[in-house]
């Protein structure tokens, strides 16, 4: 027997990803650099499907049906390079290799171009949901051919989530690095959302006077409401976990210096590189740079500012709704920014990225998963062409309806002095946009005055430039 798709690199993802592929049906090959590891899931996993255990590469490639479907679950960046310098000699062209670690999107268009000169499909695949959703059904955002999709989708549609329409979890985001890029950008997404999360915690929290017990009540409330997501559900869990040592909240006995690994710092750097204000990401990573700054932080206890005084109960609870309105206004512009990311880079790529498909898998098994995707989807299936999610008239309504209180949440965390980064971004970014004049008048005028950088007239055509340091005529430029 030969085995339809193999996966390399065992550890937790990729383990996870073979066991599934095995209970969906499919034989699979396994092999580890470290053979142990291969051994391991035979033995243990093995009753649960087809496995073919390789100890050696040529073993591997030997086990895998033609075309062969290698996919590689190593840890990002040099070890993904290593392997496929290992096993590009031993493939044929028409081969795939599906590498489905969290790859620099870059990289992916660099793999894909070496290997399409050797005949070989390379499809770099975003896989989201951690290793639960490796196991039970990630979201999967594969790149890559449409050839190499026709092959691999009916596969990784078997062994992907399934939104709650029965929907799978997958679709072909686009040629070469395309699978990565919309990884990337959910990713960071999924940073903004956290961070959102959080500012709300804090100010349930300082403002509103609530024990993270009380809490985690409003956000299993808020779950059963338009904010329902898998995060908003986490969040709750976390805040009510109680720490068996001491009795305390489990969140007080956090050190609160939050880490990362990379994906949402990518997501801004390629955002600058695109020319695209992604500010609610941006604040959402640096709002962790920050927090793990622990020394700058002890410097800065005596700086002045006030004392957050708790409301009273009937003002808390009145607090808290306002509170769920800001979250949801400003998650929608986070969504706005990381959905104008994917189209930028679509576009400087061209790979023509369905922006409602998109939506669409991310509805079940990754970690944004939420039921206001589908409002997304529907947004973009009415409008392809969209320019921005704000556009929409259905999430304008709702942000016309919370704006007023998303206002005051965010006077009240300037006066009563609660961090709030997100919040602040977001609604800085919605007034920009609707703004009719902006200072960047202000800003072209004074690139002009020190750079004779030139501007452009709100009522003739053509380049100006005024000569500031003679008589402030003004000349074509
Ligand atoms: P790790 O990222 O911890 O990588 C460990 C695996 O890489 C082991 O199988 C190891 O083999 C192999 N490996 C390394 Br390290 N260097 C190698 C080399 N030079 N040649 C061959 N193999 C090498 O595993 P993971 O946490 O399962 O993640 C796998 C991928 O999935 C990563 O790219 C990760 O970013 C991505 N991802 C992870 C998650 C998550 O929740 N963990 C979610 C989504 C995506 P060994 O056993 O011989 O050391």
């Amino acid at each position: 027997t030969s085995a339809q798709i193999g996966v390399t690199g065992l550890a937790v993802m990729g383990r996870n990803l073979a066991r599934n592929f095995a209970r969906n049906g499919y034989t699979v090959a396994v092999h580890n650099r470290t053979a142990s590891r291969m051994k391991a899931l035979v033995e243990e996993f093995g009753h649960e499907g087809g496995f073919i255990g390789a100890e050696t590469a040529e073993e591997f490639v030997a086990a895998l049906e033609r075309p062969r479907r290698l996919v590689i679950m190593v840890k990002a960046g040099e070890p993904t390079d290593a392997v496929i310098q290992e096993f590009a000699p031993l493939l044929e062209p028409g081969d795939m290799i599906i590498d489905g670690g969290n790859a620099h999107f870059a990289d992916t268009r660099r793999r894909e171009r070496e290997l399409r000169e050797r005949g070989i499909h390379f499809v770099g695949t975003g896989i989201s949901g951690g290793e639960e959703g490796a196991l039970h059904g990630p979201s999967i955002m594969p790149g890559g051919s449409v050839e190499s999709y026709a092959s691999l989708g009916p596969m990784l549609e078997k062994i992907s989530a399934k939104a709650k329409d029965g929907a799978p979890c997958v679709t072909h985001c686009g040629p070469d690095g395309a699978g990565h890029f919309v990884k990337m950008v959910h990713n960071g997404i999924e940073y903004a959302d956290m961070q959102l999360i959080g500012e709300a915690y804090q100010l349930l929290r300082d403002v509103a006077g609530y024990s993270p017990a009380e809490i985690a009540e409003i956000f299993r409330t808020w779950n059963t409401g338009r904010l329902d997501s898998y995060l908003i559900e986490i969040t709750a869990e976390v805040l009510s976990h109680v720490d068996a040592a001491t009795g305390k909240p489990f969140v007080d006995v956090v050190v609160d210096q939050a880490e990362q690994k990379g994906t949402g710092r990518w997501t801004v750097q390629i955002a600058l590189d695109l020319g695209v204000p992604v500010s609610g990401i941006a604040e959402a990573v640096f709002a962790r740079s920050l927090s793990g700054h622990a020394k700058l932080r002890e410097a800065s206890q005596g700086l002045a500012g006030p004392t957050a005084v708790p409301l009273g109960k009937e003002e808390a609870a009145a607090f808290a709704d306002r509170v769920e309105q800001a979250l949801y206004a400003s998650k929608i512009v986070s969504y706005t920014q990381g959905f104008h990311e994917i189209a930028a880079g679509s576009e400087e790529y061209g790979w023509d990225i369905d922006l409602g498909a998109v939506a669409s898998i991310w509805r079940g098994g990754c970690i944004i998963r939420a039921a206001f995707l589908d409002r997304i989807r529907a947004a973009y299936d009415a409008r392809a062409d969209l320019p921005s999610l704000l556009s929409d008239e259905t999430f304008a309504r709702e942000i016309a309806a919370a704006q007023d209180d998303w206002r005051e949440v965010l006077i009240a965390a300037t006066r009563q002095g609660v961090p709030t980064p997100g919040f602040a971004a977001a609604l800085a970014y919605y007034d920009a946009l609707r703004a009719t004049r902006l200072p960047a008048a202000l800003t072209q005028g004074q690139r002009d005055f020190f750079g004779a950088h030139t501007y452009r007239r709100v009522d003739r055509e053509g380049t100006f430039h005024t000569l500031w340091g003679g008589d402030r005529s003004e000349v074509s430029a």
